[in-house]
């Protein structure tokens, strides 16, 4: 992996996207380094979440600084597709965001600035997002000549309803900022460039600082349930909930709430 780059923050992962002579553009093989990065990240056994972000770079042009998440999937690379290298890419792409969106630890996008087309389609494979002030939002595929390839049709109805989804993508406007993109539900919080990784990490922390299996658990059932009916759902629910009863961490952390002494350590789940 050369553009993508993982630094790891006591529990929590931080995978950044660093090809910024293409905005961050996704070929084949940036999705490639995505998925391998989420492979690494899946063997680190003490990471209980993880932050997705994008980079930054001195335009050598004008000395303009410009930040991106990611600015879509890789145009350059789209322009020559015949019709079944484009069904392949995009099956491949939606396989790498499956696989981000079912990542066993949460997943927050810190989303650093442009987040257009196949960006914004990764962010919404993520658990949550943030964003920067800066932060540009859209899906201008249709302006190109494509529809969304991964998850857009989808995921994006899903998230801010049929109305706005419909809106942003038979628009292709690049245009919404982090204020419209929380207005929308797209993104949960809106932080000064400056603040954002750390605000990102500090969330995933909290969330590492919870029983890892638990949360683990909590992921599954909302991700599956949402894709079933709610009878299902629920039963899938009590199911999951019996299960946390084979973990230590559901003793420890019952037991840990009914010692009252005040000097006990802090809370520490183990992750078993
Ligand atoms: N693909 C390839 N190269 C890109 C992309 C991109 N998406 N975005 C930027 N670049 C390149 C530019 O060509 C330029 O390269 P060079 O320096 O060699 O000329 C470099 O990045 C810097 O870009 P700009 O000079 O344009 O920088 P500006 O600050 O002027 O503008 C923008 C930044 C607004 C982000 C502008 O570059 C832009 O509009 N980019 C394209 C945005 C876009 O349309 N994205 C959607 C692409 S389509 C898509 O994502 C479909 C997803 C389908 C699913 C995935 C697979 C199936």
């Amino acid at each position: 992996m050369t553009d993508v780059v993982i630094e790891k923050k006591g529990h929590v992962a931080i995978v950044k996207i660093e090809h910024m002579k293409a905005m961050n553009a996704l070929s084949t093989d940036m999705y490639a380094q995505l998925e391998e990065a989420f492979d690494e990240v899946g063997k680190m056994d003490d990471v209980y979440a993880v932050v997705l972000t994008g980079s930054s770079r001195e335009n050598p042009k004008n000395g303009k600084v410009t930040h991106s998440f990611v600015a879509g999937a890789d145009i350059a690379q789209m322009s020559t597709m015949t019709v079944e290298e484009g069904k392949a890419f995009g099956n491949d792409s939606n396989r790498v965001c499956w696989k981000i969106e079912n990542f066993k630890r949460p997943v927050i996008a810190a989303i650093n600035g442009f987040c257009l087309g196949g960006g914004c389609e990764l962010a919404m494979s993520c658990d949550i997002r943030l964003a920067s002030e800066n932060a540009l939002f859209g899906q201008p595929e249709v302006g190109l000549g494509i529809t969304p390839g991964c998850g857009g049709t989808q995921r994006l109805a899903r998230i801010v309803g049929l109305g706005k989804a419909k809106e942003l993508i038979y628009t292709a406007r690049g245009n919404y900022s982090a204020q419209d993109a929380l207005a929308m539900g797209l993104v949960n919080y809106v932080y000064p460039l400056e603040n954002l990784l750390d605000e990102a990490v500090k969330l995933a922390e909290e969330i590492a600082a919870q029983a890892p299996i638990a949360v683990a658990l909590c992921k599954e059932a909302i991700n599956v349930g949402m894709q079933t009916d709610l009878n299902s759902a629920l039963k899938l629910e009590g199911n999951i909930f019996g299960e946390c009863f084979a973990t230590e961490d559901q003793k420890y952390g019952m037991a840990y709430f009914l010692d009252k002494n005040k000097e006990k350590p802090a809370k520490e789940f183990k992750n078993k």
